[in-house]
């Protein structure tokens, strides 16, 4: 029979373990839009480009290539450089040489998680910057079909990008402003919808419009819990584990 000690221990490290989780709802990432000259990955990425983020979370795009002029907008696996109908768009951001203080930020809100999400950059000065791998995503299983390294390898095949504008709100996740502030020179150019833009009235290009949900498997991993019983719960193990 185990004793006592040791059965509160495992209590104890298991209901660490559910609060670890909770903490990890509603995170904020940051994610840095544009490199420098000889930075590696040069200046055409996003920093991380592939991330998980659950319901309710912010991604923090921050516009820091100097000098940059990039565009968070969403796409579909199999058409990775034109705007997917109906998906989220920050308009291009210019930021002038020398950079500007603060850098412009554009926040994202994950509002389903059950599917991966994929966005690119749509600027194609000096040549199209999708097709050299500025491609992210979000919630995309780790390997095979579906991943950041399928997205990208898809994007690389391709030549051009669509320059439709979309709009702030996108099929899983959704912003409620424009990119900003917008100091010294930096421009918004192409600013995005309040509401979906379908391709028909907008995004000029047609893409097939589904994310392709792959991923429901994980979906039981996201279960959302309420905090508040964790909290108590963080709360009672605390004076256990003392
Ligand atoms: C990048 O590297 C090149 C070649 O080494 C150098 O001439 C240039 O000054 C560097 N630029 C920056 C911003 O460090
Ligand atoms: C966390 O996300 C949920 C789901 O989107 C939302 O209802 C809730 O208001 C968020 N909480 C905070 C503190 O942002
Ligand atoms: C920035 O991108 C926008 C949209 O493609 C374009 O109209 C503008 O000329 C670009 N500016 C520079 C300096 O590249
Ligand atoms: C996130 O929100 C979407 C849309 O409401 C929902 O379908 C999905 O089940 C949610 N994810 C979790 C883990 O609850
Ligand atoms: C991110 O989520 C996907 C899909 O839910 C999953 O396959 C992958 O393993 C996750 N990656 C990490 C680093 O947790
Ligand atoms: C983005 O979110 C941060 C943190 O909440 C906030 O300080 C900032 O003003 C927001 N920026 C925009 C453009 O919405
Ligand atoms: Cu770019």
């Amino acid at each position: 029979m185990k004793s006592p000690k040791i059965a509160m221990r495992s209590l104890a490290v298991a209901c660490l373990g559910i609060v670890a989780f909770v903490q990890a709802q509603n995170q904020t990432i940051q994610v840095q839009v544009g490199g420098t000259e000889n930075e590696s990955g040069g200046i055409f990425q996003f920093k991380p480009s592939s991330f998980n983020a659950t319901n309710g979370s912010v991604i923090t795009f921050e516009f820091s290539g100097n000098p940059g002029n990039h565009s968070i907008t969403q796409s579909a696996l199999s058409n990775p450089c034109q705007p997917m109908s109906e998906g989220f768009d920050s308009g291009w951001v210019l930021i002038p040489t020398g950079g500007v203080t603060p850098n412009p930020l554009w926040n994202l809100t994950i509002t389903d998680d059950s599917n991966p999400i994929y966005f690119f950059c749509k600027q194609l000065i000096p040549s199209p910057h999708c097709a050299a791998g500025m491609v992210g995503t979000v919630n995309a299983p780790s390997s095979g079909t579906g991943s950041f390294n399928d997205f990208l390898n898809n994007a690389k095949q391709t030549k051009d990008s669509g320059q439709g504008v979309g709009a702030l709100v996108g099929q899983g996740a959704s912003a409620s402003a424009v990119p900003g502030p917008l100091p010294n020179g930096a421009t918004l150019f192409g600013t995005p919808a309040a509401t979906a833009v379908s391709a028909s009235s907008g995004s000029g290009t047609s893409s097939a419009a589904s994310a392709g949900g792959t991923s429901s498997a994980n979906a039981g991993s996201k279960i959302q819990y309420d905090s508040r019983i964790f909290a108590l719960l963080a709360a009672s193990m605390g004076i256990a584990l003392m």
